[in-house]
């Protein structure tokens, strides 16, 4: 007989919404739809690293799938920043200004088409009452969880940001306030700055240590690189800013390897250095998950890009202290 208290937990990566390997997924873990019609383990519980929403084809079933799971006490679940970003696009603000927390398409901000674009297919499968449900269960989604024996959070453990979130909101879930998403949703604000490095993770100035721009996926000029703040080894600019490859300069080449260049000691400060897991999505891995996918004895991203011909991808965690790459689980 099996005695041990500690509960199971599978920790599923951005869905975005695909219900197909959603469903996938959950069966192959051995969650099935029982007569209540809600998806369900005999011993275990699922928990969501966030980004139900946006670009996939099935996100109103998704968002049922998930959000019955929660109900039900047979899931957790975190925000991520597409859950955040589409309560800030709907949050007319000032009231009755015509202008949203997350601008529409302002003239006067080249971002926000971009906003709507990211959002569009979200608005057209999501509708109505339904999206009204979906919204206001969005703002009751906690930044983060900690389960004692291991962490859960969109994009980055960060336990300054934590602290901040807690003494300026009292919760993990702030957003049932609204002057909480307001400050959240202004540059400057400190609950700005916190809730960016939890749910976007963050970010380091390449032209700050002498580098060049460079060009993202949609072809803007950007500056800073995300920090991979999961590698507690990191010494140099090369090991912690995020480049590997992918991006080029504004003259089309790619972006050269960056130098070996020590980091002063605030650079350093997002780096994580606890000893209890912490497993997070929002970094697009292309699978299958290996060592160079940055997963460390105490860190464990489990987004694999689903949305983008990847695999939604679970990490199996039964009460381990070190994260063991053999506990992935990819939906077939
Ligand atoms: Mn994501």
């Amino acid at each position: 007989m099996n005695v041990s208290s500690t509960p199971g937990y599978d920790v599923i990566g951005d869905v975005h919404g695909c219900a197909i390997q959603l469903e996938a997924l959950l069966n192959k873990l051995g969650y099935q739809v029982g007569e209540s019609g809600y998806y369900k383990h005999p011993r275990r519980q699922a928990i969501f690293v966030g980004d139900l929403i946006d670009r996939g084809d099935e996100q109103l079933r998704v968002l049922q799938i998930v959000k019955s799971m929660v109900d039900a006490g047979n899931a957790r679940i975190v925000m991520g920043n597409h859950e955040f970003n589409a309560l800030a696009y709907h949050t007319e603000w000032p009231s009755a200004s015509g202008k949203f927390l997350r601008p529409h398409d302002d003239p006067d901000n080249p971002w926000s088409t971009k906003n709507t674009k990211q959002h569009a297919a979200f608005l057209e499968q999501v509708q109505g009452d339904d999206r009204c449900v979906y919204l206001e269960w969005f703002s009751t989604l906690p930044l983060w969880l900690d389960l004692g024996g291991l962490r859960v959070v969109h994009a980055c453990w960060h336990d300054d940001s934590i602290k901040l979130v807690e003494s300026r909101c009292g919760s993990s879930a702030p957003f049932t306030e609204l002057s909480h998403l307001v400050a959240a949703s202004t540059e400057g604000n400190p609950l700005y700055e916190a809730v960016e490095t939890l749910l976007k993770g963050p970010e380091i100035s390449l032209v700050a240590h002498g580098q060049p721009e460079y060009h993202d996926k949609d072809g803007i000029a950007r500056d800073q690189a995300r920090v991979r703040w999961w590698n507690s080894e990191a010494r140099t600019l090369r090991d912690i800013a995020e480049m590997g490859g992918r991006f080029t300069t504004y003259t089309g080449e790619l972006y050269p390897p960056l130098p070996e260049l020590e980091l002063a000691r605030v650079d350093r400060s997002y780096v994580y250095t606890a000893e209890t897991p912490v497993f997070y999505g929002h970094y697009w891995r292309q699978g299958p998950p290996k060592r160079h996918h940055d997963w460390t004895n105490y860190t464990a991203c489990v987004d694999f890009s689903a949305v983008k011909g990847g695999k939604l991808t679970a990490y199996r965690w039964s009460g381990e202290k070190n994260v063991n790459a053999e506990n992935y689980v990819a939906a077939d």
